[in-house]
């Protein structure tokens, strides 16, 4: 977005705020300033936080290489010549951490030329910037070039939020929602409940923004910010950088949040000015009270905000999240008692920083402090150190101020710009498949799986100068703040808290950032899919519904307890099918739990009984032209904005996911592709469902917004019980559904 897109944006806003004062008869939130500003049509617009549905107009739209492919494919649908929004691609989820940054990123480009092709002709087509293999990780690449204070943004990635951190709402979504926005449709989106988090206090010490959105994480849960918005104000927020706040926001996705935001300030405007964007700077400063919440919010935040949440910093000790789940919280003092009494393994196999969520210039300083002074003290790191940058501009900058080199004499190994180890997307052999083991990192996610692919590493995550010290004490017994370590001599030796600047002192170093701009007329440029690409699959029109109730549908799958999408659709090795909808489906539940069994990715065919995967059950039901059904436990879904955790269920027959609660992104992502989402109006009716009941869905002709669905659980004695089911689909909504599918009802 330029320069002067970003004026009118300011210079439009006052007008459209205080027509909100006005309406609302009250203050406004700095999120609500956002939105409103970015009304489709203000007027017409109804505004009833938690229940009305907003039509939004966005600034821009974010694709990566993983989620990018299948997006772009629904965009090309859609016939346009040209993308109605400035729109980035950004490939870094495809690059395998194995040997190190310059060999990982020459063989991605080998492996996956054809997606990359694919890629880079249809965003040159479209007018679709575009951000080359080992450019950087989009959220940091989108901090550090397109986000800015008071904007709107969706990108096909649940850590979109990361913007946050420069005062921008910027919202996770699936593809499909990015595909239509490209194609100039105003974007829908559930006008959100608000969370105010008032910080006091002062960050300090060996206590970083990390900390601030692990404790949220054990304090809301996973589920606590399920349709809201997370806005962050008060002193405290003065005493994290930019890139601090970037942190916070883009974990904020573990909380199932909308988004996360921050209210401009002058840490931003220094983030902007370093990163040259002085202009932006400059027009956001003259433009600050919009950029902010009003003054009354301030004084008084209960009366405005849906909940508010009160952090001191000066007193928040550091924390570490984990296994399995982002949630499982305590301060480190508290995590070596509660390692012995789990028997987790306390030793610490791996130590990884980096990632879209600290990888900031001050992360990298922190953790090198630390690293030097275990260089100093002769003390040697217990453990591979593996860092992974957020972009280019961080790489030649923490290789030109030495920092790189302090990390590779302590046995570091610096890897490509990417994703990598972060999406499993690691090429690890220094333990068994099966092997229970330990490993810490700084990023944000640690469902079962994510990393290696193996179910049995147990993730923990905390900042990256935690991360760093744990290296050295190689045990998850070591609290880094208060504990000590034996140096070379025997004697005890003690860390001193991180210290690290927010910005480079010399400015970040230049070089060939990784983009690339799109053709000035993309008329003539080729998109080519080979018909026998194992990468690539033109999408054929899902079905449209038949006018029919369903009847006496089979139960594929009831998954029990966390069902992510990692665990409907798992990334690692799998990435490499996710352009071909036909491919990818063989991974459909293979990490989901089997309620009716206990194991995972398995169960027994609701029609012969042969216990198979759950693609393979499909596949045969579908071959019988048999639809099913999906039973699911709470927050279903959360995690990955992947849509291919609704596709490939929809692709093999799916109908119906009936859960006790939806996580938001998933949930639009099913509606969609077409399915059902329904959940149980009484949570206890999950216990009804057994195996070889079947499930029937009425009155579907008669779906309403609001409508509770009657649905009928057939036992296999031929008993009946009716049970009430809710469904939070808008008229339009329900279109999709009649039309088989979001992009249908369009065409
Ligand atoms: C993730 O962190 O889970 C991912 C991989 O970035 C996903 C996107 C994907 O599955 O491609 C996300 O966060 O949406
Ligand atoms: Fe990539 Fe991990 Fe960030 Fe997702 S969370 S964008 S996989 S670095």
């Amino acid at each position: 977005m330029s320069v002067d897109q970003v004026k009118r944006l300011y210079e439009s806003m006052p007008a459209k705020v205080d027509q909100a004062r006005r309406r609302f008869g009250r203050p406004l939130t700095l999120a609500e300033k956002i939105l409103v500003a970015h009304a489709e049509d203000f007027a017409k617009q109804e505004w009833s936080r938690g229940k009305a549905q907003l039509r939004l107009r966005v600034d821009r739209v974010s694709l990566q290489d993983a989620t990018g492919q299948m997006a772009l494919l629904q965009f090309m649908q859609a016939g346009k010549k040209q993308v109605a929004v400035p729109s980035t691609v950004h490939c870094d989820h495809l690059i395998r951490a194995e040997s190190g940054a310059a060999e990982d990123v020459q063989r991605a480009i080998n492996e996956n030329r054809e997606v990359y092709d694919f890629l880079h002709s249809t965003s040159k087509k479209y007018g679709i910037g575009f951000w080359k293999p080992g450019a950087g990780i989009i959220h940091q690449v989108m901090l550090e070039n397109y986000a800015f204070p008071g904007g709107l943004m969706i990108g096909a990635d649940s850590h979109t939020p990361n913007a946050g951190g420069l005062g921008m709402v910027a919202i996770g979504v699936g593809g499909a929602d990015c595909g239509e926005a490209m194609a100039g449709l105003a974007w829908e989106v559930l006008d959100p409940k608000l969370i105010g988090v008032h910080l006091t206090g002062k960050l300090t010490g060996w206590s970083s923004p990390k900390d601030v959105i692990t404790y949220l994480c054990g304090l809301l849960t996973v589920k606590g910010g399920t349709n809201k918005i997370i806005e962050y104000f008060g002193p405290g927020a003065e005493s994290i950088s930019a890139t601090g706040k970037g942190t916070i926001c883009n974990m904020g996705a573990e909380l199932g949040a909308t988004t996360s935001l921050f209210h401009f300030d002058d840490r931003m405007a220094a983030y902007l000015r370093a990163t040259e964007r002085a202009d932006i700077a400059r027009l956001a400063e003259q433009h600050r009270q919009h950029l902010v919440a009003d003054p009354d919010v301030i004084r008084d935040p209960r009366k405005f905000y849906d909940e508010v949440v009160e952090i001191n910093l000066s007193e928040l000790e550091p924390h570490i999240v984990g296994p399995h789940s982002p949630d499982r919280a305590r301060p480190i003092s508290k995590l070596a008692a509660e390692v012995k009494k789990e028997g987790w393994p306390a030793g610490i196999r791996q130590a990884l920083i980096g990632s879209c969520t600290n990888s900031s210039y001050e992360d990298m300083r922190r953790a090198a402090h630390i690293a030097m002074q275990a260089l100093k003290a002769g003390v040697k790191a217990k453990t591979p150190f593996l860092v992974t940058p957020g972009s280019e501009r961080i790489y030649q900058t923490i290789k030109r101020d030495g920092i790189m080199d302090t990390f590779q004499r302590i046995g570091g190994t610096v890897l490509a710009n990417a994703c990598g180890p972060c999406i499993g997307q690691w090429k690890r052999s220094d333990v068994g498949k099966e092997e229970t083991n330990t490993i810490v990192s700084s990023f944000n996610r640690n469902f079962p799986g994510r990393n290696d692919g193996s179910a049995s590493t147990l993730s923990f995550l905390t900042s990256p100068e935690i991360v760093t010290a744990l290296a050295f004490g190689g045990t998850l017994e070591f609290d880094p703040v208060h504990g000590t370590i034996p140096g070379p001599d025997g004697k005890p030796f003690r860390f001193t808290a991180p210290e690290g600047e927010e910005l480079p002192a010399q400015g970040f170093a230049g070089g060939d950032a990784g983009y690339e701009a799109p053709a000035a007329d993309g008329e003539g440029v080729q998109v080519a899919i080979a018909p026998s690409s194992e990468r690539l699959q033109l999408l054929q029109p899902f079905p449209r519904w038949d006018g029919r109730d369903f009847g006496e549908l089979p139960i594929l799958i009831k998954t029990k307890g966390k069902t992510t999408t990692d665990h409907i659709s798992p990334a690692g090795a799998w990435l490499r099918y996710r352009g071909h909808l036909d491919r990818i489906s063989d991974n459909m539940f293979l990490g989901a739990v089997n309620a009716f069994t206990g194991q995972a990715g398995k169960g027994a065919n609701p029609i012969t009984g042969e216990v198979k995967t759950f693609t393979q059950n499909a596949r045969d039901l579908k071959a019988k032209a048999i639809s099913w059904v999906v039973i699911g436990d709470e927050n279903y879904g959360e995690g990955s904005s992947r849509e291919h955790a609704a596709m490939s269920p929809r692709y093999l027959g799916c109908k119906v996911v009936i859960v006790k609660s939806f996580a938001r992104i998933h949930e639009t992502n099913l509606k969609k592709q077409g399915i059902l989402p329904l959940t149980f109006a009484k949570t206890s009716d999950y216990d009804l469902i057994e195996q070889a009941d079947r499930v029937s869905v009425r009155g579907l002709a008669a779906l309403a917004p609001g409508k509770p669905v009657e649905v009928v659980i057939h036992k296999p004695d031929g008993k009946t019980t009716s049970i009430q089911c809710l469904q939070t689909m808008t008229d339009e909504q329900i279109g999709w559904f009649k039309a088989g599918s979001a992009l249908n009802a369009l065409t």
